[in-house]
């Protein structure tokens, strides 16, 4: 066994030092004669097989080169976002989102990230945790535009916005009319709308009811998040929500291409179950899977942008929302059934199909568009409860493909193959598309091939997947699970994500990434050259939140300290500048009780130069990129001698980068 494979390996290197050796000898980068004898050695002594080494090969990237593709993954319950570099499946960044990260001086007194964060807050309640789902990248023409990327925290419904031209969150809105999400975000293709869609029914506009009204007074509610890209930011006054039957929708899609201006949401409790386990009902889990169909939401934003116009909306809690009777009845949505407790729903690059994966059932069911549209011209007499048209299934199905256990999240490659990710299966399932995307020959519509993956795989994510023109070449699996993958560190394990090459006839698992924090659920997978974020701030004083010049940053020469009385209070200001390695002023006295504001200006222009801010005792920090001004804004209401100090490791005599800050009894 171990002499066979040791033969296969040596066959395998000598491939490889042939076809980079082979075609141009002489130049320096060329392995030398005695790379395959070194190569093997380690080959051996490491107990490597060919796939392993063909694996290493695919995703070694050399010190100083870039990775292909940048993967933004959501960080789940940890509230933040993960920025991962493909193929070699190095952890770049964590961004602080919906939780504090102080290594960003996020929400740790930075004035304008305290605002980010506010915006979050329900009743003024701050909540300083998320759980992000679904990280969305901006579009320009259904194609990644490398400008924004959007996240939603299923705990607290709300959205999050990320400018990619420092990878910092700028707002966070809460949703004004619902407590949980789930089917976002999703941008429509020229990012018009950021979608949020929702998950667990509750009174709509946060009310109180007793669950024996469910039917009448609970509700879902999809939210249309109008962004305007100039400003960068969500615009919620001409944001608005349709009202949904509180079918607990699941995951939302946005159609494109040939389906633009629709969406498309599951669901899966049209049983309306309420629980009630310890009263002798059937627990959700029994009362939701049920029926043997749920509905496949399907909506007319372009449609509900006219009704808008006519004024046909009610204003609830600030939101313009347009409530169900007004959907259902104005061709604005539409059901289709699909088979129970479906999960993702997932539309094909040209836009032509949504498919929907079974969860407990063996099939992904494809819809067509073309169908589905029909079937509405056509016109059904069939109503739900609620009066929302049903469409017949076998009117909008395209085909059912048969792929095996827990069929959940599907992605496409530029090949005409979908991947999906089979949940009780362990695995990803390649099949065969139909209809345009057959241009090979091969039977359309039929599972390909199945690869293992370790293990309980959610979402899968593929490079430029969710654009009109997916890349193919990788998928990566987002597994919940890691059991034996990784050295054990307590029972608490990470999950992994695995890199697959999907360049090939057959798939190839390259590479176990560890995720040890929160529990990623998507993941969106952009091409590195589109994204071009500052290597340093524009201008020094540059407001990081604002992105643009702060009228209170502290320049270079006119760093300063004023005392003022407001009210009768002693208001204490400071400009201070930072450059390695002081602060200027570096003794700053105050009398207990004084209020303090304390402006910051990073000075330097050279790229990574970043000091930071660190107040012992005052739980304040602020990170300070070249060129970013901070602010924090405090009372000094403990007396003592208090150190402030640069965190960053920013030059040899960093540790000499402090200053005093004397609070008199
Ligand atoms: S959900 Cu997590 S595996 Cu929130 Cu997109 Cu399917
Ligand atoms: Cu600046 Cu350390």
């Amino acid at each position: 066994m171990r002499s066979s494979m040791t033969v296969v390996v040596l066959a395998v290197l000598s491939l490889f030092v042939a076809s980079c050796g082979g075609p141009a000898p002489k130049t320096a980068q060329t392995p030398q004669a005695g790379l395959p004898e070194d190569a093997l050695r380690i080959a051996q002594a490491r107990g490597l097989t060919p796939d392993d080494i063909t694996a290493a090969l695919k995703t070694y990237v050399p010190s100083g080169k870039l990775d292909e593709y940048i993967l933004f993954a959501s960080g789940g319950h940890s509230g933040q976002v993960l920025v991962i570099g493909v193929p070699s499946m190095r952890l770049l960044k964590v961004i602080g989102v919906f939780t504090p990260e102080p290594w960003q001086g996020y929400g740790y007194g930075e004035k304008g990230t305290m605002e980010v964060l506010a915006g979050g807050t329900l009743n003024g309640k701050p909540i300083l945790w998320g759980d992000t789902h679904h990280p969305a990248l901006s579009e320009t023409n259904g194609e990644y535009d490398g400008q924004f990327l959007f996240i939603n925290d299923k705990a607290n419904a709300r959205l999050a916005v990320i400018d990619l031209r420092d990878f910092e969150t700028k707002q966070i809105l809460k949703n004004p009319n619902a407590i949980s999400d789930h089917g976002g975000g999703f941008v429509t293709p020229n990012t018009e709308y950021v979608i949020e869609g929702p998950q667990y029914a509750t009174p709509l506009g946060l009310e109180y009811a007793p669950l024996n009204e469910y039917k009448e007074k609970y509700r879902g509610v999809i939210t249309f998040w109008a962004f305007d890209r100039a400003r960068g930011r969500v615009d919620p006054a001409r944001s608005f929500q349709i009202e949904l039957p509180p079918y607990w929708q699941d995951l939302c899609d946005s159609g494109k291409r040939v389906s633009d201006g629709w969406v498309f949401c599951n669901s899966f409790n049209s049983e309306m179950a309420t629980g009630g386990i310890e009263e002798g009902n059937p627990p959700f889990e029994a009362g939701t899977a049920k029926n043997e169909m749920d509905y496949l939401h399907i909506i007319n934003w372009k449609r509900a942008e006219e009704i808008l116009q006519n004024g046909q909306y009610e204003t609830i809690n600030g939101m313009r929302v347009i409530r169900l009777k007004t959907a259902a009845q104005s061709g604005i949505l539409f059901f289709a059934p699909e088979p129970k407790s479906p999960h993702g729903v997932d539309v094909t690059p040209g836009g032509e199909y949504i498919v929907v994966g079974g969860k407990l059932d063996p099939h992904v069911t494809v819809y067509s568009f073309e169908k589905i549209q029909k079937a509405v011209a056509a016109g059904t007499s069939e109503r739900d409860p609620y009066g929302v048209p049903v469409l017949k299934l076998e009117d909008v199905v395209e085909a059912q493909v048969e792929l095996g256990l827990g069929p959940l999240h599907t992605v496409y490659d530029e090949k005409g193959y979908g991947y999906t990710s089979m949940f009780l299966d362990s695995a990803v399932a390649k099949w065969s598309l139909g209809g345009p995307y057959r241009k090979d020959g091969k039977e359309p519509w039929k599972l390909v091939e199945k690869l293992p993956v370790h293990y309980n795989i959610g979402h899968i994510a593929a490079a430029e997947g969710d654009t009109v023109s997916p890349d193919g070449k990788y998928v990566v699996a987002l597994n919940k699970w890691s059991v034996d993958r990784f050295a054990p560190v307590g029972p608490l394990h990470p999950q992994n994500f695995q890199l697959i090459d999907i360049s090939g006839e057959k798939m190839q698992l390259l590479y176990d990434m560890p995720i040890g924090l929160g529990e990623p659920h998507y993941a969106q997978m952009i091409k590195a050259d589109k994204l071009k974020p500052f290597e340093v701030y524009p201008e020094v004083g540059w407001n990081a939140v604002k992105m643009s010049k702060d009228p209170n940053a502290a320049e270079p020469g006119r760093e300063r300290v004023e005392v003022r009385f407001e009210n009768g209070r002693r208001i204490v200001e400071i400009w201070m500048t930072a450059v390695r390695s002081h602060f200027y002023p570096e003794r700053i006295t105050v009398k207990k009780g004084d209020h303090v504001i304390w402006h910051i200006t990073n000075i330097e222009r050279a790229r990574d130069a970043s000091h930071s801010f660190a107040l012992g005792g005052y739980n304040i920090h602020m990170s300070l990129e070249p060129g970013e001004t901070g602010t924090v804004e405090f009372d000094a209401d403990q007396s003592g001698v208090f150190t402030f100090y640069c965190a960053e490791f920013c030059s040899a005599l960093h540790l000499e980068m402090v200053g005093y800050f004397l609070v008199e009894p």
